[in-house]
């Protein structure tokens, strides 16, 4: 194998050596991302734990190791995720450096007091880890504040577009040397914030000053080929590009790898990008799906609605969900072989009851009833009614209303019920 050149992968390299170490006794701070693990929370743990690895870590001897928070079999789900790493780092295998859920015993880590933890892009635990809430020291987050952990330091949470951008925000202020930034970095995290403000664009409502201003601190690292030293740091036709039309390639394949996931089956659709949450004694599960239901090469056409409908009760009910909302998000003008540049970015609703909202009739038509009332925040607009009274599928006609801003929605009313 060709010697790593990148400081990153050896960085991530080290990190392993350290959880395979049984002699190992250094204190550790995992930086974690949400349970989606989508590329936001993948890049947005990788880049702070490495900035602190290349501050704090110096003096304390405490080792920084980004975990993604699901099981390494699940990462090719996250089609956006390996190719942003492929993209970024064409040398290196960065996808077996990294750390998953999985692969470390954090139990182990708590019991033997050597544990802390940093959240990054969410600011409470996921159900299945609320048991390391003790070991919470810091939060870096854009989503709506949880109120929790109120002695993290740094606790920085703002609604900018993208975490990462919170980051980098943190990588200006430490001015460390410039070395550290290589251009592969500066490629992925301008990938994550590319595509968590669908390229910047004002319209859609995601983007902040801030993303603006991390992606100008990256563009010049991911741009300088100088300081690689095994050849050019993205993909060729991506060197050679003046500024604009590198954001506008990168955003296109990273994009298109995002949403190449018609092949997947219904289940690996559900969970590929999906939160949980328990409100008042009710199990909400939420599943982000970058692709339609609706529609002639939609998700409903490939399967036909009630397989679809199946798949969804199935998922549901191995989680022992009470309400599964699955919320999809598909640019219909980007550009691919069914682009459809008269539609834009389009957003639906599929709410599918379940567990004890199955057995109220009652609690779930209050449920529909408020969303239903929501028309500045949701809009919504019946399609269909596959399965009276258990699941009904929406159009979303506000598109600024991401999983971020509906999951509140959801929180509140279930929360009054
Ligand atoms: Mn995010």
């Amino acid at each position: 194998m060709a010697a790593v050149t990148s400081r990153l992968a050896r960085f991530l390299a080290r990190t392993k050596t350290v959880l395979g170490s049984p002699a190992a006794s250094q204190p550790v701070t995992v930086v974690i991302g949400n349970e989606a693990a989508d590329l936001d929370s993948l890049i947005s743990a990788v880049s702070y734990a490495y900035l602190k690895s290349n501050t704090t870590a110096k003096s304390t001897g405490r080792e920084y190791i980004p975990v993604v928070g699901i099981p390494r079999c699940d990462f090719a789900l996250r089609t956006e995720c390996p190719f942003t790493l492929r993209t970024a780092f064409p040398t290196v295998d960065m996808e077996a450096a990294l750390t998953f859920l999985d692969e470390i015993d954090l139990d182990a880590l708590l019991a033997a007091d050597r544990l802390e933890m940093v959240l990054v892009d969410h600011n409470k635990l996921a159900p299945s880890l609320e048991r390391f809430a003790s070991a919470v020291v810091g939060i870096i987050d854009h989503h709506a504040d949880e109120e929790l952990y109120g002695n993290a330091d740094p606790r920085v949470i703002r609604v900018v577009g993208s975490a990462t951008s919170l980051i980098a925000e943190k990588w200006i202020d430490a001015g460390v040397a410039d070395e550290h930034m290589e251009p592969g970095l500066a490629t992925a995290m301008i990938a994550a914030v590319l595509i968590d403000t669908v390229n910047l664009v004002e319209e859609y409502a995601r983007v902040t000053d801030d993303d603006r201003r991390a992606v100008e601190f990256l563009l010049p690292f991911a741009r300088d080929v100088a300081k690689t030293v095994s050849g050019p740091p993205v993909a060729a036709s991506l060197a050679t590009d003046t500024d604009q039309s590198f954001l506008k390639s990168l955003y296109a394949g990273v994009h298109h790898a995002k949403v190449s996931i018609s092949a997947l089956s219904a289940v690996d659709l559900l969970r590929k990008d999906y939160k949980e949450w328990v409100i008042a004694g009710y199990r909400l599960g939420i599943s982000s799906v970058s692709w339609h239901v609706g529609g002639s090469t939609g998700w409903a056409a490939r399967d036909g609605f009630s397989n679809l409908r199946a798949a969804c009760s199935k998922f549901a009910a191995e989680r022992d969900l009470d309400l599964h909302v699955v919320m999809t998000a598909f640019d219909f003008s980007s550009g691919n072989s069914t682009a459809e540049p008269a539609r834009g970015f389009e957003r639906e609703l599929l709410v599918n009851f379940c567990g004890k909202l199955a057995d109220d009739a009652g609690k779930a038509s209050a449920v529909l009833a408020e969303l239903e009332k929501q028309t500045d925040q949701l809009e919504l607009q019946l399609v269909e009614e596959p399965d009276a009274g258990t699941s009904r599928l929406y159009l979303q006609h506000n598109i600024r209303s991401s999983r971020k801003q509906v999951q509140p929605i959801v929180e509140r009313i279930l929360a009054h019920l």
